[in-house]
């Protein structure tokens, strides 16, 4: 299948193009200032780099090459019941096309036969030849307690071997125009490993009962869409869990480019690192408790919400168990956000699944109801810019309602989905050929001296 490569290519030479000519016209125009507080804020608010594949409005919330969440929900096509599929959203991102439904197709089944492909030979590889070690070799080699974020980073190392960008640069004969499309090839593979590397270690790693647990590589159905098939892998095979997956997939793949996770791709793939180094260095962003890890806190904090509760979800208690949240030095996870000023479309979106699916689940209505104090407890502080819950403090109570229990492995599945949004802008970086990131740094002595 090279529907999708053949059409990326054809927008080559005319996307090149605009960004010579806007370049030419422009180069010298300011985009906007750097003040001290800027510099000194993580960055904050500094338009410091290109990233296509979307854009985060402060007040609009993300857009996916224009689209927002409910029009990818209504646009999309290949949908399975009302969510989109993320092979759709895949399509979207690398072409700024809404793909027909034949081209999603087609991309659903050259994703999955990689999928399938990678795991029967590393299922074969273990039957047989001992002597050829494969990325889940790597992987029963950590401590089956490693935090799962840590295996799947180490997994996207393990599987560099793989690379077909490393071996072309290795080889000397690769021009530099032929780039993306060996990062294409490595990006497509690994957005396809990565469902079956994920299911692996939530079966061995995180689920408790011997019933579930599994040291085997998983199967991959591969006629069925990535989503549901990563569900399947899991051990979840109902149409509504399948269908939550599919949402989850698609709203947490991109979320511009200065984020951690995909900043820290963008950052590392500037130097020509291929996507399995690039996109490790992004999860082990993603990993950390203010970005990804996030929506594992906020399942932590809500059941010690429950059990400091019990039951009682009154406002007033409620609102004093925020406050002590907040009086014991930590943050309230899943609310904030270094950009967005108002409730985020992906909490929004979710909030209408559980609505749909799962209204009188007690935890749902927990999450309800912090969502009406949580934001006033907050403005109270005077200091947080954006009281508004984020993506992470719905996604857990709709993984726990439907099985998926074990919150240490939340951000994986954020991971998994996050490869979708970062290797598309990677392909797209070395298709359009953008330079090596080399930002400029000060010490606060030059700062001192500049200034007094
Ligand atoms: N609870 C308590 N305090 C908070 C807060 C929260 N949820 N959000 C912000 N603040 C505090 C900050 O810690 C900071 O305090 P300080 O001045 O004493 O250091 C002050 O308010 C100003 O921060 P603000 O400008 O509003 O926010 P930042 O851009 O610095 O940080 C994050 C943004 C997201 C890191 C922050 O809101 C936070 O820590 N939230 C909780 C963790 C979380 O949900 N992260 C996930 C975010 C996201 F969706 C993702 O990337 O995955």
């Amino acid at each position: 299948f090279d529907g999708l490569k053949a059409q990326i290519e054809s927008q080559i030479p005319s996307e090149i193009a605009r960004l010579k000519a806007l370049k030419t016209k422009y180069g010298q125009e300011k985009v906007g200032e750097v003040t001290v507080n800027m510099l000194m804020g993580g960055m904050r608010g500094i338009v410091g780099m290109l990233y296509e594949t979307s854009l985060l409005d402060a007040n609009d919330g993300i857009r996916f090459r224009g689209l927002t969440i409910p029009e990818l929900q209504e646009k999309l096509p290949g949908k399975r019941d009302r969510e989109p599929i993320p092979e759709a959203l895949l399509f979207l991102l690398l072409t700024n096309k809404v793909p027909t439904e034949k081209e999603v197709e087609a991309l659903r089944a050259d994703l999955m036969e990689r999928a399938e492909k990678f795991a029967k030979e590393c299922a074969m590889n273990d039957a047989g030849n001992k002597s050829k070690k494969n990325v889940f070799d790597a992987l029963r080699a950590l401590p089956e307690e490693t935090h799962p974020m840590t295996q799947l980073s180490a997994a996207c190392l393990a599987m560099q071997n793989d690379s077909k960008f490393l071996k072309m640069y290795a080889s000397g004969t690769m021009k530099k125009t032929e780039y993306w499309k060996y990062i294409y090839e490595d990006a497509l593979d690994l957005i396809a490993k990565l469902p079956v590397v994920a299911a692996y270690i939530y079966k061995r790693s995180c689920v408790k009962e011997a019933a579930r647990k599994s040291s085997e590589v998983p199967t991959v159905d591969a006629s069925l869409d990535l989503a549901a098939n990563f569900s399947q892998m899991m051990g979840f095979s109902s149409n509504e869990c399948k269908e939550l997956m599919r949402l989850y997939l698609t709203i947490h793949a991109d979320h511009e480019g200065g984020n951690v996770s995909a900043h820290a791709t963008h950052l590392v793939g500037s130097a020509l690192s291929d996507p399995y180094l690039s996109f490790s260095a992004g999860l082990n962003g993603l990993a950390g408790p203010l970005h990804g890890l996030a929506n594992q806190e906020v399942l932590k904090w809500l059941k010690e919400a429950q059990v400091a509760l019990k039951g009682d979800y009154s406002a007033e208690t409620v609102k004093t168990f925020v406050e002590n949240t907040l009086k014991s030095g930590r943050v309230v996870p899943g609310y904030g956000h270094a950009v967005l000023r108002r409730t985020d479309p992906r909490y929004e979106c979710q909030r209408e699944f559980a609505l749909k699916h799962m209204p009188d689940d007690e935890m749902f209505q927990l999450v309800s109801r912090l969502y009406e104090i949580v934001p006033d407890v907050l403005k109270a502080t005077g200091k947080v810019q954006n009281p508004w819950p984020n993506v992470d403090a719905h996604s857990g109570v709709l993984l726990q309602h439907f099985g998926i229990k074990e919150e240490n492995f939340y951000t994986v599945m954020f991971g998994v989905s996050r490869s979708i949004g970062c290797l598309s802008q990677l392909i797209l970086s070395r298709a359009h050929g953008y330079a090596i990131e080399r930002p400029k740094s000060v010490t606060s002595k030059w700062l001192e001296e500049k200034f007094q």
